[in-house]
């Protein structure tokens, strides 16, 4: 069975989406996202220049050889835009493949190892009643984890605060261009605040409820390993990129100081960026996406890695990874042992028509469904009506104007 054909699909209905669509002689069509957030078009590149010429005519079964063949054979390795490309071949051929077997993808990776997939969703509000009005309408959702983001006193706009629009950043237009928003930070204020947000949270929604944080990477390991530890009372499922992890040694100092459970990777796209995190078991949780981590063959093998040492998969799931993206990672959250949770915002309603999906979201679980492959078909004439739209994500300026990490 030999790939006849292979287009890129770019859309935007809401947000850009960057889609491979592989077609085989037999006239089976996988897809496979290669959404990478503001960055969209240097994997369209990369895909449609350096990777669709290469696999025309090669035997769609061949996932494995594929994957290590535009790895091994780019001769430069990693990097999101590389494998953000490659992830998007081999979930297009995994999809084939499931097809061919007329099984939803989980039945190939081994079959479901639970009934459902828990997720979490995301609660934010710039006022402490504006979160405690999202984290109801959460749970009114159904869901049963939640993540808690919210404003802090003297700051403009933080990451994962955009309930509401009158705080949010909004990205600046000059000439022809899109500029980025431009948020504002200030690390003191945030590690005085966040502690009284938690605390305000447990008293309203009690013990039970299990809550997440994201600190979006912006502390040193000192000031991670404090916030760790002032968020001890408040039994956090887990507090997320608490420093930035490219310096994994950091995480010894953190984990020496603090229960808090931790979650690191979405920035991650090799097993490579986990040897310290994994080996030493300075994490709880590896968070990287099926989409920017070279696809479900290699992170199911980090699962398997971290599964050693006692680490559960968190795939990230933000809105930004296309229901392409999701449905491969609900599939893999269903096959493995050690799945821990699945980050899941939903997509807008247009999103959902251009990718029409088999997986379901109720009772605050997803399942992928029991349709062939990954089980999404795109709409290739909606996804058209809805062309790419230049966008960045924000920036983050600390309050003498030095760049801080976003
Ligand atoms: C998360 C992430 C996202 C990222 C986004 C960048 O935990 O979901 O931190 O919100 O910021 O994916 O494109
Ligand atoms: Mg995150």
């Amino acid at each position: 069975m030999k790939i006849v054909d292979a287009k890129v699909v770019v859309t935007s209905p809401g947000r850009n989406f960057v889609t491979l669509q592989l077609t085989t002689d037999e006239g089976i069509t996988g897809l496979g996202d290669a959404t990478l957030n503001g960055r969209e078009l240097s994997v369209v590149s990369y895909l449609q220049d350096h990777v669709v010429p290469l696999l025309l005519g090669t035997d769609a079964h061949r996932i494995e050889d594929t994957w290590q063949s535009l790895y091994r054979g780019a001769y430069w390795r990693r990097g999101p835009v590389t494998m953000a490309a490659i992830a998007a071949v081999d979930v297009a051929l995994w999809d084939i493949k499931a097809k061919v077997a007329g099984l939803p993808l989980y039945q190939l990776l081994g079959g479901a190892s639970r009934d459902r997939v828990r997720t979490y969703g995301h609660a934010n509000g710039a006022s402490i009643p504006e979160l405690f009005d999202s984290v109801r309408a959460l749970l009114e959702q159904g869901y049963q984890s939640i993540r808690i983001q919210t404003g802090v006193p003297g700051l403009k706009a933080v990451y994962g605060v955009h309930a509401s629009g009158a705080h949010a950043a909004n990205p600046t237009r000059l000439d022809q261009r899109v500029l980025p928003a431009v948020e504002d930070w200030d690390t003191g204020a945030y590690l005085r605040h966040i502690p009284s947000v938690f605390e305000a949270v447990r008293n309203e929604f009690g013990p039970d409820l299990p809550l997440l944080h994201d600190a979006h990477h912006r502390l040193t390991p000192i000031q991670a390993a404090r916030l760790g530890r002032s968020l001890e009372p408040y039994d956090l499922f887990w507090l997320e990129d608490c420093t930035p992890a490219e310096n994994q040694d950091g995480l010894r100092l953190v984990r020496e100081h603090t229960t808090t459970p931790l979650a690191i990777g979405e920035v991650f796209n090799t097993v490579f960026d986990y040897q310290t995190l994994v080996g030493e078991q300075l994490i709880d949780y590896v968070r990287s996406a099926v989409t920017h981590f070279g696809g479900v063959s290699p992170l199911r093998k980090l699962f398997d890695y971290a599964a050693q040492h006692q680490i559960k998969s968190a795939i990230h799931g933000p809105e930004d990874i296309s229901p392409v993206g999701m449905a491969a990672a609900i599939h893999l959250d269903l096959a493995i042992h050690n799945f821990g949770i699945q980050e899941y915002s939903g997509h807008t309603d247009l999103t959902n028509e251009v990718f029409r999906h088999a997986y379901t979201f109720s009772d605050g679980h997803l399942h992928p469904g029991e349709a062939p492959g990954i089980g999404v078909e795109l709409d290739a004439e909606l996804a058209a009506a809805h062309p790419y739209q230049q966008a960045y994500l924000p920036t983050n300026r600390l309050q003498d104007g030095t760049v801080h990490d976003w």
